[in-house]
């Protein structure tokens, strides 16, 4: 089973694609809204087909993309029966299976951190991903949303300390830069939870975290209690409005030579190839603004603004770098043209030579 681990920075929260390799049917769980974009372009870079989304609770810290990628990439919404979120298309709870391929995940309820907390184990039983019952190192606080420090621990002592030592710990989150755990480990060394601690130790421990709530709560909550639907249907994390374009793995927003052909007289093509490429075999594009990427930064202010910028160069990475410069420049409609000159000249599209 293929197995990408991916991090929000703003909420230090991990989301996992996971894939079956022969069929390529792939799951998220617990994707984040403004992900979005980056988890999309992986789904599809490696040529999977996103079957469901996942989520291990009702997250207090951040909203999740399983409406959106519902809305896009036509997943199903895979909660657990009772964390309380509307809308979503399976209710799962402990031992149920959620098939993708040729590999399953089996449903373990581990409520505590919140009333609604599931974790999920691999078929073969090698990782389970604990959401926030069990972190390495840690464990999800229990002061809100039906938090229970007595039954975390028995959720975690019953159901995730009961795998094998070597099941790797997947969690939600973790704020000091560590990635993964196993059963064994953090039966061992877990501070909260492992070694001899009792279950009044863990609830004395939790009863004085004193920590303060997370910043995005008052947004996460109700949107998470939707599935991340937008109140209004606000889809402002889609793309571009003004081209079929697609955001890469790589950040890079960008259009393909076809649409392009059809739309010259609607955006602004800059070239960004040396003078030699400009004027050389492979030609240019008709009313294309010849611009070399190294003057960019220092020219931008000859550039419409009016109008949606197209990079172009050689192959499509010189032009990407250039797209990424205007974007960051504040152009809002920019973009490159995937496969440069090379593809446009393969695919037959109409060129003006020096
Ligand atoms: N500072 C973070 C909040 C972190 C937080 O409260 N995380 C929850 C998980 S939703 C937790 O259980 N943390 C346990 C801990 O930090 O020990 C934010 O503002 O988003
Ligand atoms: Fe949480």
């Amino acid at each position: 089973m293929l197995v990408r681990q991916l991090i929000d920075l703003r909420s230090s929260t991990f989301t996992y694609l996971l894939a079956d390799g022969a069929s390529g049917d792939a799951v998220l769980i617990d994707p984040v809204f403004e992900q979005f974009a980056r988890d999309a372009a992986l789904v599809h870079e490696l040529g999977l087909t996103l079957r469901h989304t996942l989520e291990t609770h009702v997250h207090a810290d951040h909203v999740t993309a399983a409406w959106l990628f519902r809305e896009q990439l036509g997943s199903t919404i895979v909660v657990s029966r009772t964390g309380g979120a509307q809308g979503a298309d399976r209710l799962v709870g402990e031992g149920d299976v959620v098939s993708f391929g040729g590999e399953t995940l089996s449903v373990l309820a581990t409520p505590g951190h919140t009333g609604g907390c599931v974790s999920y184990l691999t078929g073969d039983r090698s990782a389970v991903f604990t959401g926030d019952s069990l972190m390495i190192r840690g464990a999800g606080r229990t002061d809100f949303q039906e938090g229970d420090a007595r039954r975390l621990y028995r959720s975690v002592h019953d159901k995730l300390f009961a795998l094998d030592d070597g099941c790797v710990v997947y969690p939600a989150h973790d704020y000091a830069g560590r990635l993964a755990s196993s059963i064994g480990e953090e039966r061992a060394f877990n501070p909260r939870l492992g070694a001899a601690h009792s279950e009044a130790d863990f609830v004395g421990f939790m009863d004085n975290l004193g920590l303060p709530h997370p910043k995005q709560i008052d947004v996460a909550l109700p949107a998470n209690l939707r599935c991340g639907r937008p109140p209004a249907d606000d889809t402002g994390a889609r793309g571009a409005a003004w081209a079929p374009a697609r955001r890469s793995f790589a950040g890079v927003l960008e259009v393909e030579p076809e649409w392009l052909g059809e739309h010259l007289a609607d955006v602004q093509v800059v070239d960004v190839r040396e003078p030699g490429e400009w004027n050389g075999e492979l030609g240019r594009i008709p009313g294309a603004r010849h611009l070399p990427l190294g003057e960019l930064r220092a020219r931008l202010g000859e550039l419409p603004r009016d109008r949606p910028i197209v990079a172009v160069c050689r192959s499509g990475g010189r032009s990407a770098e250039a797209s990424l410069i205007l974007e960051q420049a504040g152009f809002s409609r920019a973009a490159n043209m995937s496969g440069g000159m090379i593809r446009w000249h393969g695919l037959g599209l109409p060129t003006e030579l020096a």
